[in-house]
């Protein structure tokens, strides 16, 4: 028997050769606060079907490696407490065990290429964090996007990472680094991280044949696609910037560490913001959806 449990929908789309889109869990269980986390998921799969492909969201429940989401499973995993946090070191054992976790964006990758599935849409990816040439905290989600053969849809990465490090490390893993439509990095909350992309695309198709290309060469890994929050949802770097400082020293104040790391500074800022970072996240991470879906359907159109 097969390790991956597909819905049916998942299962149909990709019997037919229909564009799928996976979606992470993690974010719906750490990454955003209850209760709009429910309602989040469930319009980033709206967004997703909307852009013409079936949206395949990931968890771990009791054992079982779930590629595609029932409502009610998405309700349950939005409403539990203390689910785990996945990365590909606990994925196996949480199996293995016959336990309940949610997906980071490297577990995300992992069932999505057992799942067959080559497209990935999300928020924000990890990656360096600031001070680590102290604490040595490096998202296991950068090597990950080295191995697993996922486009991986994502914002930038938040300015709790620091953003020339990661893509240094991006660069030394052989990840290309794309920013969607514009020569500048984005970054998460604003269009522009003040860098230069590696890379520049400018339209699905492109994006599709270079996977494509990968998959030719047999390239090991996938891509990282940076698409820049849509302009009216920006928040200014300036207004976040205090905040985001402000987190950091409550996380080393509390010996935060490991990867309670993340979620605790996405809470923090959240409540910091007063609720202004969920307004830009929600914005961003369904433009995030609708790329990815018209990457995926160019995929399939592009089948030999
Ligand atoms: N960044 C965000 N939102 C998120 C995450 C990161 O802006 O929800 C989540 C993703 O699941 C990502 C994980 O894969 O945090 C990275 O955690 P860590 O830094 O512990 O590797
Ligand atoms: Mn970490």
């Amino acid at each position: 028997m097969s390790l991956v449990h597909l819905s049916a929908p998942v299962a149909a789309a990709l019997e037919a050769g229909k564009p799928v889109v996976a979606l992470e869990s993690t974010i719906i269980t750490h990454g955003l606060p209850r209760p709009q986390n429910l309602e989040v998921a469930r319009r980033i799969e709206t967004t997703v079907r909307e852009n013409g492909a079936e949206p395949a969201t990931i968890a771990v429940l009791e054992g079982k490696l779930c590629v595609g989401l029932e409502d009610a499973q998405l309700e349950w995993l939005a409403d539990a407490e203390r689910v785990a946090k996945l990365s590909r070191a606990d994925m196996a054992v949480c199996m293995a065990e016959g336990r309940t976790g949610a997906t980071t964006v490297a577990a995300t990758m992992i069932a999505a290429r057992m799942a067959g599935i080559e497209v990935f849409a999300t928020g924000g990816i990890g990656g360096v964090h600031r001070g680590a040439e102290q604490s040595f905290d490096v998202s296991a989600d950068l090597q990950e996007l080295a191995r697993s053969p996922v486009t991986v849809v994502a914002a930038g990465a938040k300015a709790i990472l620091d953003l020339p490090k990661t893509l240094e490390v991006l660069e030394t893993l052989g990840v290309p680094v794309m920013a969607y439509g514009q020569d500048m990095l984005p970054a998460f909350w604003s269009r522009s991280a003040g860098l230069r992309a590696p890379l520049r695309m400018d339209s699905p198709g492109v994006i599709a044949r270079a996977h494509r290309m990968r998959r030719e060469m047999a390239l090991d890994g996938g891509q990282l696609v940076a698409n820049p929050i849509p302009e009216t949802a920006e928040i200014p770097r300036a207004e976040m910037t205090p905040m985001i400082s402000r987190a950091m020293q409550d996380a080393a104040d509390h010996g935060i560490t490991g990867k309670e790391v993340t979620p605790y500074l996405l809470q923090r800022i959240y409540e910091l913001s007063e609720g202004r970072s969920l307004e830009a996240n929600v914005a961003l991470v369904l433009n995030n959806a609708a790329l990815g879906a018209r990457i995926a359907a160019e995929l399939v159109a592009e089948r030999p």
